[in-house]
């Protein structure tokens, strides 16, 4: 009976329907929901209900994580759950599976059990972990790093955001710096379902991602101070042009990136100009740079490329460039049984799969740290995400929740142990 059970995928498709229309950018599919935003609080609440609906126990930590936990008659509370999960913060221009899917396939596979009376051993939970994205408060997999004790609590609250907000107070804005302790407790196994977010799986027509890693991500902002100046009378031999200084950046990054090959990826998202007017030269830029390889030694030799190429531009241009590091995560390798377990669920409900890395990161990246854990993946449309036109069809969200919820109840029901 167990293995025919099935999720309810109109319902799930509702779900992140409904959740979409929060933050909604109008003329789209996407939204808007920055971390500790009115928007971000909406879609906190109206997932909160979902959860209160359904029953589940819910807590909410000191960093603003919302964990709802279920167990069904037969379940043993005392046991640590099987955990999944994801986020509901979203870049600015977001789409509406990124993390989203994650948290509301499990909601869905809590409400299929319910429905159909199963009580696995172990209870399940269901997060939602704070400010993923990282976009508005870096570092990004903000909430969960807290939940596993990677960050203090105290140096999370005193983040301070894009806009100058600190985090803490924006917790406390929209009312969610709850009272469970951080760290939080070990789940048994954890378990992501998230879009690809790359063009992978569509371009080898499979409908599943066993996810085995995620690779390295490092996150700098740069500060480039020069002299601002008439850009008409200044010969240009006279000039501390930072608004110059941070496109070679963003040019030399786009070459290294080129140059080193293989995975590694160089991003200049945002760059900032002062005093951003067309007739000054700009006596300040601070701009943001974001590498990633899947592996460690070529990340570093890609740090300290940029670090060098950073200081000859100050000689030769006669500014000043400082960096701050915004976020620094290893490349992590998820557990192999429940890898085998993802592709093994896969090719009993007759889906292809195949194992693969994973180039964003995740929540599930920071859980590895404390328990068992693996991500399943489905594809994404021309392999688009942070972009309000992101797509997986209704099908391919079905398949992966298909996964999830035969994955979830094969670690439930084991005795833990
Ligand atoms: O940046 C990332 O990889 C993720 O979207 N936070
Ligand atoms: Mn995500
Ligand atoms: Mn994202």
């Amino acid at each position: 009976m167990v293995d025919t059970l099935r999720i309810n995928s109109g319902r799930l498709w509702g779900r992140i329907d409904e959740l979409a229309q929060v933050g909604a950018i109008i003329g789209t599919d996407g939204c808007s929901r920055l971390a500790l935003t009115d928007e971000d609080k909406e879609g906190r609440n109206l997932v909160f209900t979902w959860m209160e609906d359904l029953g589940m126990e819910i807590v909410i930590d000191g960093i603003g994580n919302v964990i709802g936990t279920w167990a069904g008659n037969g379940t043993d509370k005392t046991l640590p759950p099987v955990m999944t999960g994801s986020h509901i913060d979203t870049v600015r221009t977001g789409g509406r599976f990124d993390g989203n899917l994650g948290v509301l396939a499990g909601l869905e596979v809590v409400e299929t059990l319910a429905e159909n009376n199963i009580s696995p051993f172990h209870p399940i939970a269901v997060g939602f972990f704070t400010g993923e994205e990282g976009a508005r408060f870096a570092p990004d997999m903000l909430g969960s790093l807290v939940y596993v004790g990677g960050m203090s609590l105290e140096s999370a609250l005193d983040i301070e955001g894009i806009d100058g907000k600190r985090l803490g107070d924006e917790l406390e804005r929209i009312g969610y710096r709850g009272a469970a302790p951080c760290p939080g407790p070990v789940p048994k196994a954890f378990v992501e379902l998230h879009i690809e977010q790359g063009p992978v799986l569509e371009a080898n027509k499979t409908s599943i991602g066993a996810v085995d890693s995620v690779q390295g991500i490092s996150w700098a902002e740069i500060t480039i101070e020069g002299q601002s100046n008439h850009a008409g009378t200044t010969p240009m031999h006279m000039r501390h042009d930072a608004g110059f200084a941070a496109a070679q950046i963003a040019a030399f990054v786009r070459q290294l990136a080129l140059e080193v090959g293989g995975d590694q990826v160089g991003t200049v998202g945002k760059i900032d100009l002062h005093p951003n007017l067309v007739n000054v030269v700009a006596s300040k830029a601070v701009m943001t740079v974001d590498l990633r390889n899947t592996d460690e030694e070529l990340l570093k030799n890609s740090e300290s490329r940029l670090n060098e190429f950073c200081l000859s531009l100050s000689e030769s241009e006669h500014v000043e460039i400082t960096s701050k590091p915004l976020a620094r995560f290893e490349p992590v390798s998820f557990a192999q049984e429940l890898i085998d377990g993802v592709i093994k669920v896969s090719k009993s409900l007759g889906l292809s799969v195949q194992q693969m890395t994973s180039g964003a990161g995740h929540d599930a990246q920071m859980f590895a740290r404390i328990c068992p854990t693996s991500m399943i993946f489905v594809p994404s449309k021309d392999g688009l995400s942070h972009n309000p036109a992101e797509y997986t069809s209704q099908e391919q969200i079905m398949d992966g929740a298909n996964v999830l919820l035969q994955l979830l109840l094969q670690l439930a029901k084991e005795q833990s142990g």
